[in-house]
């Protein structure tokens, strides 16, 4: 029978009886994570009005969703790390004192599922057998998370095979209530592993095994054990030879990293091949090899929608052609899906993401800025294999990488670990649609975590110099920027594919086969060191620019080094703060 209790688990079934008696759903449903029971669960969803089946000749397996419009991506403003201390969560966190957030959330939750169904997900985040695989239980009232974390993670008596009899899984207690803003909170308590998010239905908010346990409770537990959890996607980056190079790269949200995960090359270099690993979080650790090793803690993609097409990103468009549920994008009448940049001609008519009639001449955007696919691992026709092997991959090199208009160059590689740790720590990147607020304004980022890190940032840069002492082989460590502009406000770098040119020159600079110049801001290539064969319309002039460090803007620059570097004095690694005089003598 569907949906009846499946694991003794004692602590787990303590726990649901314990949140049941306080949400007072009408039933419980406990996920198996099997086919059948998707299959139901999305009958269900149609029936409810949560899911619009879409075209099955040309979408097979494929079903749209619409948030609320007042919910429609992460809010940070809302997003609490409570630790026993202020000073633990740090000046870059909401902090609130854990027993009163607790009580609060509580008196929030009581009564909200009457009338409604509670779905216990059991999920493993990581490959089964894992030093760093970690168990999740997830309660929700919605069918919405039901259906994508089962595509998201591990879902099912997986979970509690790896969980045993044990009592450490990640407690995560969701509830929709009305999708009220204002009752939108997303709670940590790192000590209790536990995550509490209410009055919102969306992505990152509710995907609790995503960035609530996978990065803020995930990080939260490095610093205890001795890892890290990161945003980084992970990448193999097979040569003609056959040699193989893994990467990890840390872009802000919405910067890039599932379209530089999923690369495909241009024809020019034939031979060479992009393995996706991972494309949003990665759990590293030092091996007794002496590398960094890193598992992608995930099994689908929560990816942006628009600018996905055929050129920019050929694997997925093919990876979300079937069993793909797609969020606030338009549709058209032969329910077809739609978005901003999927092709020039946007067709006669659609219905927007709101379910509004939506034409050419319309003012508003078809699809939101922030619309989302939730696609499986397994459609991505580059998944690399080693995806599943529980010891992870070595990483030889790590990139922090920032949407830039001016100001940071195409690529450098820092000097050395320390270096590498400064230029992340001190990450700007403009903002974008992934969260609420403030798009297009640059911030600071540090290592693209600002959203995520579940401590003091202050303390998690020490701990990035610590991890140092414990490899023996250190990944080297690179800035790239692919958003850089000229004059009439084009992007400089053709972007996408091309990126090819320069993961090539990094993995070469790991292997010590490629040259490059001392700059201030660390190694930078020069025009003889980068592959630029065959790409079109491309100058000399053009490159200049984007390498070129203007002394102006880097004034600018580090005055807002400077303001992030104050607002987190009091936990600074000094370390940090030499590195930033070295950086002023040199400049
Ligand atoms: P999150 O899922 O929010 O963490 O985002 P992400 O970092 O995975 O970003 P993603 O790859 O989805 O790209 C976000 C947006 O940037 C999309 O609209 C892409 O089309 C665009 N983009 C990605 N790579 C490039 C690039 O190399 N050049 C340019 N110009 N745009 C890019
Ligand atoms: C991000 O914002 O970095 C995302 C999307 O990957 S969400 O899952 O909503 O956080
Ligand atoms: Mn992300």
């Amino acid at each position: 029978m569907h949906g009846t209790r499946n694991t003794n688990n004692r602590a787990v079934v303590e726990w649901v009886e314990e949140m049941a008696r306080l949400c007072k759903p009408d039933r419980i449903y406990w996920c198996d994570g099997s086919q059948e029971e998707k299959r139901e669960l999305l009958e269900r969803g149609v029936a409810d009005g949560v899911f619009i089946k879409l075209n099955q000749e040309k979408l097979p397996g494929c079903y749209l969703h619409r948030s609320n419009p007042n919910d429609v991506a992460r809010v940070e403003h809302c997003t609490y790390i409570c630790t026993d201390t202020e000073a633990e969560a740090g000046p870059t966190n909401n902090w609130a004192p854990p027993r009163e957030m607790k009580q609060r959330l509580y008196g929030l939750a009581a009564g909200s599922m009457k009338g409604r169904t509670m779905y216990v997900i059991p999920y493993l985040m990581g490959p089964p057998g894992s030093r760093l695989a970690r168990v999740g239980i997830e309660l929700t009232d919605s069918i919405y998370v039901v259906l994508n974390m089962g595509i998201m993670t591990r879902m099912g008596g997986i979970a509690y095979e790896q969980l045993g009899d044990r009592d450490d899984f990640n407690r995560g207690l969701h509830c929709m209530l009305d999708v009220d803003p204002d009752k939108r909170f997303i709670c940590h308590f790192p000590r209790e592993n536990l995550i509490i998010s209410v009055g919102s239905a969306y992505g990152g908010n509710v995907l609790l095994g995503k960035k609530c346990f996978a990065l803020r409770i995930g990080s939260y537990l490095g610093k205890q054990e001795g890892w890290l959890a990161e945003h980084m996607l992970i990448l193999g980056i097979e040569s003609p030879e056959g040699e193989k190079t893994y990467i990890a790269a840390a872009l802000p949200s919405a910067c890039g990293k599932t379209n530089l995960a999923m690369l495909v090359p241009p024809s020019r270099f034939k031979g060479w091949k992009i393995w996706t690993v991972g494309d949003d979080i990665a759990w590293m650790w030092p091996e007794t090899d002496g590398w960094l090793h890193a598992i992608n803690p995930e099994t689908g993609y929560f990816g942006v929608v628009p600018g996905t097409n055929q050129q920019s990103n050929p694997n997925a468009m093919r990876m979300i052609s079937h069993d793909t549920i797609y969020t606030n994008v338009a549709i058209t009448p032969d329910l077809d899906v739609w978005w901003e940049g999927k092709d020039k001609q946007p067709p006669p008519e659609l219905i927007d993401w709101q379910g509004r009639p939506w034409t050419p001449e319309s003012k508003e955007k078809a699809a939101h800025p922030n619309s989302r696919f939730t696609a499986p691992m397994r459609n991505n026709p580059v998944l690399a294999p080693e995806v599943e092997d529980p010891h992870g991959v070595p990483i030889s090199a790590i990139i922090f990488g920032a949407r830039r208009a001016a100001t940071m160059p195409l690529v450098f590689q820092a000097f050395d670990w320390i270096h590498g740790v400064y230029v992340g720590a001190t990450l700007g990147s403009e903002m974008t649609a992934a969260a609420v607020g403030g798009a297009g304004q640059v911030r600071r980022d540090p290592m693209a975590m600002l959203p995520f890190c579940g401590y003091n940032m202050g303390d998690y840069f020490r701990h990035w110099l610590l991890i140092r002492k414990r490899l023996k082989y250190p990944p080297a460590i690179f800035h790239v920027n692919w958003f850089r502009k000229d004059q009439h406000g084009h992007f400089l770098w053709p972007g996408f594919g091309e990126n090819i040119r320069v993961l090539k020159w990094i993995v070469d600079r790991c292997r010590g086969r490629a040259g490059a110049i001392e700059s201030p801001l660390g190694w930078l290539p020069e025009a003889k060191d980068l592959d630029l064969v065959g790409l079109k319309g491309f100058t000399e002039e053009r490159l200049d620019h984007l390498l070129s460090i203007n002394p102006e803007e880097w004034r600018r620059e580090l005055l807002l080094q400077e303001e992030l570097f104050i607002k987190l004095y009091s936990h600074l690694p000094k370390e940090l703060i030499f590195q930033r005089e070295l950086l002023l003598a040199r400049l």
